[in-house]
């Protein structure tokens, strides 16, 4: 099975921590959707990254589905989501408001990067940066209540909070500024710091 894209994507990164954390071996084929756009059109026609190439030929988009893919793919037992409901629960809450964070971080970054100057709309990055922000404030209160645990294995709502922290560092840092999110970020650094993040690098 080849995972295709570039790490510095949040979702491709997800992917490839969450099937390094589930012991699914992975072959990674770094294919950028913008500077390999043909290459990766070969190979995937919609162009979505990360895209998973299975050994049948079967393509397979979207980190969550390509993740519940790789969840049941895995050792009976060995799974990033709590069986537990309530904690089950929050995890996915946890997921949602983090992927929100990574959609609304690349908007904000092809807004900026891929739109001219004189074609950018205020309005539009505004609200984003709205949504950005309540993304994180959310997910800040999420982590007061109950923080994410910095011992044992990590599972799935600290690998997408983590990699969107780190996303979201890299490619709109000044979205950050003056924020308190000390439990966001003290988490993350935890989290980077472990093999599976230093062995996935954004690049
Ligand atoms: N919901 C998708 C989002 C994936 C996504 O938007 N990936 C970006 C790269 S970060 C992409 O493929 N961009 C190219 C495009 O949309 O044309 C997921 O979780 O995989």
């Amino acid at each position: 099975m080849k995972l295709i894209g570039m790490l510095d994507s949040p979702y491709v990164r997800r992917v490839a921590i969450s099937a390094k954390c589930l012991g699914i071996t992975l072959e990674h084929e770094p294919v950028s959707v913008f500077r390999h756009f043909q290459r990766f059109r070969d190979i995937n026609p919609v162009v979505k990254a990360p895209t998973l190439l299975l050994d049948d030929g079967t393509v397979l988009m979207d980190s969550t589905l390509i993740i519940d893919y790789l969840e049941a793919l895995a050792a009976p037992g060995k799974s990033l989501m709590p069986n537990d409901l309530a904690q089950r629960l929050r995890s996915l809450r946890l997921v949602g408001l983090a992927l929100a964070a990574c959609e609304k971080s690349v908007q904000l970054y092809y807004e900026r990067n891929l739109r001219p100057e004189h074609v950018q709309h205020a309005p539009w990055t505004e609200r984003v940066e709205g949504q950005l922000a309540a993304a994180y404030a959310m997910l800040e209160q999420e982590l007061e209540k109950q923080p994410l645990a910095t011992s044992g294995p990590l599972d799935q709502a600290g690998i997408t909070v983590a990699v969107a922290w780190s996303f979201t560092r890299l490619v709109a840092p000044e979205q950050l500024q003056g924020k308190s999110l000390p439990l966001i970020s003290a988490f993350a650094t935890y989290a980077e710091g472990l093999e599976a993040f230093v062995s996935t690098p954004m690049e």
